[in-house]
């Protein structure tokens, strides 16, 4: 968090001491990623990979509510309904571009994540090498909720958390805390929003050596007590079948987690099912490319536009599904569309 910057940039891009600073800068939005600053970000890393005096990148939010809600989904919803295929295409290739790039990027790229932290929000945090989470982190995979399927490279580091833990974040969409985050991989270093301050400054004079030093001891990881049963469940071999295992459970966490499943769009389920499941076996840039081919089906798919409508547009939260129901899901239907 700082003072609001007296800018409409909604990307701020700036060189102080040793790093590179990328400041968030879209607070009505809680920083939604639009085209234009998933451009800006990609320039900025552009010219700071050869910069000798930028020692690290720095990200982070002007919003204390938000680090980054996601992608612009709801100028993608426009584009969609409109049929301006080329525009939806445009911003995925962009924003897995950028994902990409982060991944690949050769200097420590540190990301301070305070708020709420979802979908694109991840994806321009978790593939740097440095993610740091305070007390008021949210981390959440939610696609689901909205008819799409966890994407930025999600099909990729989500099957590499421990057990049936990432299968189990990208169908239910679980909201995490910040310490929650770091006991499952997606951040490196847990500091308290309180020493953000000092924490920047300390990065502005010796770079990314200085986050460690911050770090505090981890709280519990609030999902161990479910580990054994979110492991047995999501393990199974199809979205039903993992509804048949729950079913089984006989436990309240279950039962909850049942329910959940049971607001998500069924189809969603099952694309991301197999999305994330064939990404075990992909490398980064196979399983973004994956993705963008994913989304030219899923873009066009009734479920994205009722769920983006129902969940941010008109915010009923009142979906209504096609098919309604999981098993009306014709398989056949969902392996096309990840041929
Ligand atoms: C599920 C999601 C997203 C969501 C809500 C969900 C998502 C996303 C946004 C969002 C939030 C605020 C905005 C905006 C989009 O909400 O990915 O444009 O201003 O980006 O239930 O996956």
């Amino acid at each position: 968090m700082t003072d609001a910057p007296m800018t409409d940039l909604s990307v701020i891009a700036s060189e102080e001491g040793r790093i590179g600073r990328l400041l968030l800068n879209r607070p009505k939005a809680l920083n939604a990623l639009d085209h234009a600053m998933i451009l800006a970000l990609r320039a900025a890393l552009a010219a700071w990979q050869e910069a000798p005096g930028v020692h690290a990148v720095v990200i982070d939010s002007a919003s204390d509510r938000a680090f980054c809600a996601g992608g612009d989904i709801r100028a993608i919803r426009s584009h969609a309904l409109a049929g301006e295929a080329d525009d939806v295409e445009r911003f995925f290739a962009e924003e897995y571009a950028l994902n990409a790039e982060i991944a690949r990027f050769p200097k420590p790229y540190v990301a301070l994540i305070d708020g709420i932290c979802m979908g694109g929000g991840i994806g321009v945090s978790v593939h740097g090498q440095v993610r740091v989470a305070t007390e008021h982190a949210v981390f959440a995979m939610p696609e689901t909720a909205i008819g799409m399927f966890p994407d930025i490279g999600a099909t990729f580091f989500l099957p590499r958390l421990p057990g049936a833990l990432g299968l189990y974040l990208g169908l239910t969409g679980q909201r995490m805390t910040g310490a929650d985050a770091v006991h499952a991989g997606l951040a490196t270093h847990f500091v308290p929003r309180a020493k953000l301050p000092a924490l920047r400054a300390a990065m502005i004079a010796d770079g990314a050596a200085a986050v460690a030093p911050l770090a505090e001891t981890l709280p519990p990881f609030s999902l161990a007590p479910h580990r054994a049963a979110i492991d047995r469940c999501f393990s199974a071999a199809s979205v039903p079948e993992i509804v048949s295992r729950l079913e089984a459970e006989d436990s309240a966490w279950a039962r909850e987690t049942l329910a959940t499943l049971g607001t998500m769009s069924p189809s969603a389920l099952c694309w991301s099912f197999a999305a994330v499941t064939r990404g075990a076996t992909l490398e980064l840039p196979a399983a973004l490319a994956a993705e963008l081919r994913l989304t030219r089906h899923v873009t066009r798919h009734a479920d994205f536009a009722e769920g983006v409508r129902a969940m941010v547009v008109d915010k009923d939260r009142k979906p209504r599904w096609t098919p309604p129901t999981l098993d009306q899901v014709d398989p056949a239907t969902i392996a096309a569309m990840l041929d």
